[in-house]
Formats: structure tokens, sequence, C-alpha cells
């Protein structure tokens, strides 16, 4: 039996529950998918083309910038830019918003992405992704502007994240749940192998980044003691499983459960992870998915960034854990 649901083809299926679409959703998704298909080769390919090293430059957060970051970078912006539906895009390795050629006429969208994130990585073949959410402009007859980006993740159109691994993934959401594609080679197509994904209700994984342990707070330290001290009740000691590739983290925190956790801590006051083009779009996918994501004391999708690079703490997973994080660390149902 031969696969018939690729990616494009639900995609455009999709169509159907938004009578008013125009389908340039549709366009803009399946172009992302493109690009991915893109980097998926670039990575797979890295090793021998001498891309795993660095440019000598440095990223807007003055990050050495790896050349794989800069190709990635470019596929995208090649790539959207050329579509006539965004008026901007904000990428993690750029220090300002990207006008594409609709951004002064009718794009009716724009863009946030990390076009490989993980990248330190590559070197050792663990798994690198891109991550990306939409915003509908907020004024469609002005030209889009930074001022597009400062919404809420409440108000993402879509948002979606790639994991280049053992295999090529590509998740994504329009708000009517989460579906997963895997990248058939053979055939240089995405065929569906999850539709509408559902977080379990809790799970028996924590990940976080002990190495940072003395930076945390006492409420950290705490919430992160119990989940490893046996207690039958709550089904602990959990394993402990860092991968320290945030879409490898997440994409198995959003299928086996439980919880990631990258809180703030003395070293990173602000949170380590970018609000607007990681934790948003994960915590967009987890909440479709049944799951949750805070900051520690908010929900992330209620945040609006001020900088389009700011950080944030990030704490994303099962319902259970998170709630579980929420009272013990900052006391909140
Ligand atoms: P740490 C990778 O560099 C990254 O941006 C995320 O993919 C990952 O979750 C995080 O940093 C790991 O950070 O401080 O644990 O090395």
């Amino acid at each position: 039996m031969i696969p018939t649901q690729t990616l494009s083809r639900f995609i455009h299926s999709k169509r159907r529950l938004y009578p008013d679409s125009t389908g340039e959703l549709s366009d803009l998704l399946v172009s992302i998918s493109l690009g991915v298909k893109y980097i998926s080769q670039m990575v797979a390919t890295a090793g021998f083309k001498g891309l795993h090293g660095y440019t000598g430059k440095t990223n807007s957060h003055g990050e050495e910038t790896r050349q794989l970051d800069e190709e990635a970078d470019e596929v995208l912006v090649e790539l959207l830019g050329s579509s006539q539906h965004f008026g901007l895009l904000v990428s993690e390795e750029r220090d300002s918003v990207i006008e594409t050629q609709a951004a002064q006429g009718e794009g009716k969208y724009v863009l946030a992405f990390d076009p490989l994130d993980g990248s330190s990585n590559i070197g050792s073949s663990i798994p690198t992704g891109t991550i990306f959410c939409i915003f509908r402009k907020k004024e469609l007859s002005r030209p889009a502007s930074h001022d597009d980006f400062r919404q809420p993740g409440s108000e993402i159109v879509a948002a979606g994240y790639s994991v280049y691994g053992a295999k090529t993934s590509f998740v994504y959401s329009t708000g009517s749940g989460v579906h997963g594609f895997t990248l058939d080679p053979s055939l240089g197509e995405f065929v569906l192998t999850d539709e509408n994904i559902r977080i379990p209700t809790r799970g028996l994984i924590y990940s976080v980044n002990e190495g940072n342990t003395s930076y945390w707070s006492d409420g950290v330290k705490d919430f992160v003691g119990q989940l490893k001290s046996p207690d039958a009740a709550s089904g602990a000691p959990y394993s402990g499983r860092y991968v320290g590739s945030l879409v490898a983290d997440f994409d198995r925190t959003l299928r086996k459960g439980g919880i990631f956790l990258y809180p703030t801590d003395t070293k990173r006051p602000k949170g380590r992870l970018r609000l607007l083009y990681e934790c948003m779009p994960l915590a967009f996918i987890a909440e479709q998915a049944g799951g949750l994501a805070l900051n520690g004391p908010d929900n992330i999708l209620a945040l609006v960034p001020e900088d389009i690079h700011e950080r944030s703490a990030f704490i994303v997973g099962s319902e259970h854990e998170v709630r579980w994080y929420k009272r013990v660390v900052h006391g909140l149902k």
C-alpha cells in the first residue's frame, strides 16, 4: 500500500476547516516544509562538505555562527522571502526583522524562526531542528513591522518544528490538533505518520540540565528533588533524559509525556531559550496536544514579546508534571 497522505495533500485537505481561507497559509506551510527538506539534506551531508565549522562571524547575540546556521537561515529567507505572503521574517541568526518582497504589499503574515536549533551538537550527530511560528499582521492594510511580533502566543496562526535525526520529522499545528510527518527520502515527500498527536496526561521522564543545579532557586531544587526521590504515590523516581537539543528534548516530551524545564537561574535571570521563536511555537504545539507550557508562574502563550530576541524560562510537558512544578516552585494551582 502506498502512502497517500503527504504533507501538502494533508495541509490542503484541511482548508475545508477554514471556509474563508485563501490558501496562503497552506502555501506558506508547504514552503517551510520545502526549506526543511533542503536543510535536512545539508545537515546529512555537512560532515563531508566541511560545513561543521564556524564562519568566524557572530550573530546578534555575540554567539559564533556555524556555516550550517547561516546556510539554513539563507535557505528559509530565500524560500519564504520569495513568497508573496510574508511581510516580515525574524530569524535567530539576524539582528533585525527581514523585509520580504511582500513587506509593503498584501502579505498577511509575519514569521519568526530558529533555522537550526541545537547546531552546536551537529558534529556529534545529535538531532537538531528548525522551529517556526506564524502570526497574522495586526493591521492587514498597514505594512508589516516589528510591532506585528508583539502579540501573545495565543494569537499564533500556525507553528511547528522539524527534527533532523535518525529520520527527518515535521510536526505542525494550525490550531486544529498537532500532526506529525516523516520524510520519505525515496519520495522526497513528508508522509503523515502521526495524526492528532496527544501528549500523555503524565509521564515518567524529566529533562533538565542538572549542571545548573547550583544556580537554581530553592523551589526548582525542591521540585527536581521530588522527581528523583522514590515515592510510590508520585511514581518517582522519574528517568532523567537530557539531549541538550531543544527540538529533540521537546519531541520526546510531546510523544512520551513528562516534563522539560529550563528555568531561570542566577546565571540566566531572564532564561536561556528564546521566547518568540523557540518557546512560543513549542508552547502552541504542546497546548494543542493537551499539554501545558509556562515561563514559571505564567502561561507562555499569554506573554507578549517586547524584544524579538528576548529570552524566557521554559517549562513544558504533561499537564500533571507542569502543574506539579507550578505548585512546588510558585505555590500556584
Ligand atoms: P544548555 C542548543 O544550543 C540550545 O539552544 C537548545 O537547543 C537547548 O535546549 C539548549 O540550548 C541547551 O542549553 O545550557 O543546556 O547547553
